[in-house]
């Protein structure tokens, strides 16, 4: 036996999240971002979408108390720094995991922070949330939620207004924090008016910050949210402030954003693998 030094134990991130056959979204996006920032990922699916680069096919749901039982296995054993949520499927599943979050102290006034990214659908526009899901969204995993970092097609649905420009960003900012959230990200990725720039704007219920990107010109940016609601996680799972881990998590999908390439005919997916080093082109 060769002896070695133990390794240490990174922090530990769960994603709760639906996985895409086409490797550009969901469960496996997230854990290259959770890897990319340094963080141990942990997994419960919810539901099995059935994907390639141009849309969504088939979506196959889990059983409700199984997503509660991955998450509750692992926090009770491997333990968790934070926890972020992708696709979530149904109002069941939702519910589900608020319990098992209550059991294990995610989200809420919990010690471990839980970030809720509230996917509604697919960047081809196929759904991946029951319409009905809506109010679970807003009434049992907002009020839990650490920070939630909606899109501008999921503001529409959560709170009704059609942002247009930064004033109805604030505004957005401002209802979603009435839901219960303590901080809110409103990513501003949509924003058409924004030709060059995409605007992120972060609030926590007094203090709006805006956080400004470049806005590439490519349609493969398949995952960014996943991306970032991941590298927020991470950040936190560390112990950042929210203010903090949403300006690091910004630099962080900036960078796999620039870093995209295609895959099949439709939308390629952002890569946060710059940060590897490519050992297999080492020789030796
Ligand atoms: O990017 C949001 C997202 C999350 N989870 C799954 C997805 C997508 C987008 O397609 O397929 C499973």
């Amino acid at each position: 036996m060769v002896e070695r030094t133990v390794g240490t134990t990174p922090p530990r991130v769960m994603t709760i999240a639906g996985t895409d056959s086409g490797g550009g979204a969901g469960v496996a996006a997230d854990l290259r971002a959770l890897a990319a920032c340094g963080v141990h990922g942990c997994v419960a699916v919810t539901a099995v979408t059935v994907q390639n680069s141009v849309g969504v096919t088939g979506v196959h749901t889990l059983p409700p108390e199984i997503v509660a039982a991955q998450i509750e296995t692992v926090a009770t054993d491997i333990g968790l720094d934070a926890v972020k949520t992708g696709m979530l499927a149904t109002t069941p599943i939702i519910q589900a995991i608020a319990e098992a979050c209550d059991r294990t102290g995610i989200g809420g006034d919990g010690p471990t922070p839980l970030v809720v990214d509230p996917v509604a659908a697919s960047m081809h526009g196929d759904p991946l949330l029951a319409d009905s899901a809506l109010d679970a969204y807003r009434t049992v995993l907002f009020p839990r939620a650490t920070v939630v970092t909606p899109n501008l097609d999921e503001v529409r649905l959560l709170v009704g207004i059609d942002v247009h420009d930064r004033a109805a960003q604030y505004e957005a900012a401002k209802m979603l924090h009435a839901l219960g959230p303590r901080h809110v990200l409103v990513k501003g990725g949509h924003l058409a008016e924004d030709t060059d720039i995409c605007v992120d704007l972060y609030y926590d219920g007094h203090t709006f910050v805006e956080l400004p990107g470049p806005r590439f010109a490519t349609g493969d940016t398949h995952g960014s949210g996943d991306n970032m609601a991941s590298a927020i996680a991470s950040a936190l799972a560390r112990g950042l402030p929210v203010s903090e881990a949403v300006v690091l998590a910004k630099r962080f999908v900036i960078e796999a954003v620039r870093n995209s390439y295609p895959l099949g005919a439709g939308h390629g997916p952002v890569s946060p693998l710059w940060v590897m080093h490519p050992w297999w082109r080492d020789p030796g």
